[in-house]
């Protein structure tokens, strides 16, 4: 019931949405787009539907709803719903390439491409993601190839693995780790140990699985709010938290995974199951050019989206400088400001819109349930709903497995999909966080 009346409420806002988004027609100036995923799509889409002249680079086959993973890791969907061929999710009202950059010549104003074509632009978008670094932890790559029990839900190729050996455990040390540095949603390695968790559990085989949480960050979550229930939740559900602890080597042979801690200190433990949630890194193309900063990401305004050298080029989701936590959703509310700002730019007119660092993460608890966070810069929360978030909610679960899949292929996906701003002044009018 409620997912539905939600549905719906959701759908009249997009409707609302769509119609009093100011941006209009850039006449025959021509946007570039390096990216299909998330944040480039909901870009070039929403630009092409108000008649702008839109190119996106995608050299990818398919398309995943990355969103999914986590369920799919836990058992609770399968790979397939989260996968769709790249030419189906294009839209027609903008031209495809089939092809990777090479170079950017942010200069000459131009895109060098994998074919060796050069494609110029008068706005460049840059949404080329970021992408699991595995050889940046010794004897990873090595494990992932040749022992079944360690897995990881941060690729397509892992991400079943997770599911088949988590049900295949039977008794021993479940360890699960988090890595230093940005990563694609943050929650996620913790979402997967209290899915897989809350299945031993059921299963009556708990008494009998240790599990452990090795995580380099000083606790368990960036904002306190969410953090402290977090905490709460580990102690009841007896799960063994490590912090300022980081994987360093995986070593399949000896069924070990190494831990460096902040003193230099090393631990080594034994594992019948190891989840591990790698360290990302830019993409090279987008690292070795002029566009990025020094740690490889596309140096941007935090507010604007607009390159802090070159004017005419804009960047969102992962590969920007922004510094909010890495979700689809910050991707969604990024793609609102990139839209208007670009847009301005085109015509010759100031920037405006702003981006206030939104993103939110459904911190997936267990097969029903999840605390979703959701908060701006500086770690501040910002709630879409009048009940406090950081109390696992039911419907909130539904909300994820339900709402959210359809929500992304149909609307943010063609440019119709903003984040929840606008569903808060409804759902929460008094700004409760
Ligand atoms: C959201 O907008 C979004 O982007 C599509 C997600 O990524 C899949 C999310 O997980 C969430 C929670 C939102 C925010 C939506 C609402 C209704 C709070």
């Amino acid at each position: 019931m409620f997912v539905g009346v939600l549905g719906s409420v959701v759908r009249r806002a997009i409707a609302g949405r769509v119609q009093s988004a100011h941006y209009s027609t850039t006449g025959s100036k021509h946007v570039v787009v390096v990216g299909g995923g998330a944040g480039g799509l909901a870009v070039g889409a929403g630009l092409a539907n108000k008649g702008a002249v839109v190119t996106v680079i995608e050299p990818a086959e398919y398309h995943y709803y990355q969103p999914l993973f986590t369920l799919v890791g836990g058992g609770v969907k399968p790979l397939a719903e989260s996968r769709k061929p790249t030419k189906d999710v294009m839209p027609r009202n903008l031209r495809y390439v089939s092809e990777s950059a090479q170079s950017f010549s942010p200069e000459s104003n131009s895109v060098t491409l994998s074919n060796s074509e050069t494609i110029q632009y008068d706005a460049l978008v840059v949404a080329t993601g970021i992408v699991p670094n595995y050889s940046a932890v010794e004897g990873l790559e090595d494990a992932l190839a040749n022992d079944k029990r360690v897995s990881t839900i941060y690729s397509p190729q892992h991400v079943e693995r997770v599911w088949e050996s988590g049900k295949a455990l039977k008794s021993g040390n479940a360890v699960f780790s988090f890595p230093t540095g940005p990563i694609k949603c943050a929650g996620a390695p913790q979402k997967i140990m209290y899915l897989l968790e809350d299945h031993w559990n059921r299963e009556g085989r708990r008494g009998d699985i240790s599990v452990d949480y090795y995580t380099s960050l000083p606790q368990m979550f960036g904002v306190k709010k969410y953090s402290d229930a977090l905490h709460a939740l580990c102690e009841r559900r007896n799960i063994s938290t490590h912090f300022t602890s980081t994987l360093s080597k995986v070593d399949a042979m000896a069924s070990s995974a190494t831990f460096s801690n902040a003193e230099g200190g090393e631990s080594v433990v034994k594992f019948d199951f190891l989840h591990v949630s790698p360290p990302h890194k830019p993409l090279a193309v987008v690292a070795e050019s002029e566009l990025a900063n020094e740690g490889g990401f596309v140096a941007v305004d935090d507010k604007t989206l607009q390159h802090v050298k070159y004017p005419n080029v804009f960047s969102l989701g992962d590969a920007s400088s922004c510094p909010t936590s890495k979700t689809a959703a910050a991707a969604a509310s990024q793609s609102a400001v990139v839209k208007k700002n670009v847009t301005a730019f085109l015509r010759g007119e100031s920037l405006t819109a702003e981006y206030n660092g939104y993103t939110t993460c459904p911190l997936v608890t267990g097969k029903d349930k999840l605390i979703l966070a959701e908060f701006l810069y500086g770690g501040v929360p910002h709630e879409t709903f009048h009940f406090n978030q950081a109390e696992e909610s039911k419907l909130m679960y539904l909300m994820k497995v339900n709402v959210l899949p359809p929500l992304y292929w149909s609307q943010m996906l063609k440019g119709n999909w903003e984040g929840p701003a606008h569903l808060r002044k409804v759902f929460n009018p008094l700004g409760r966080d």
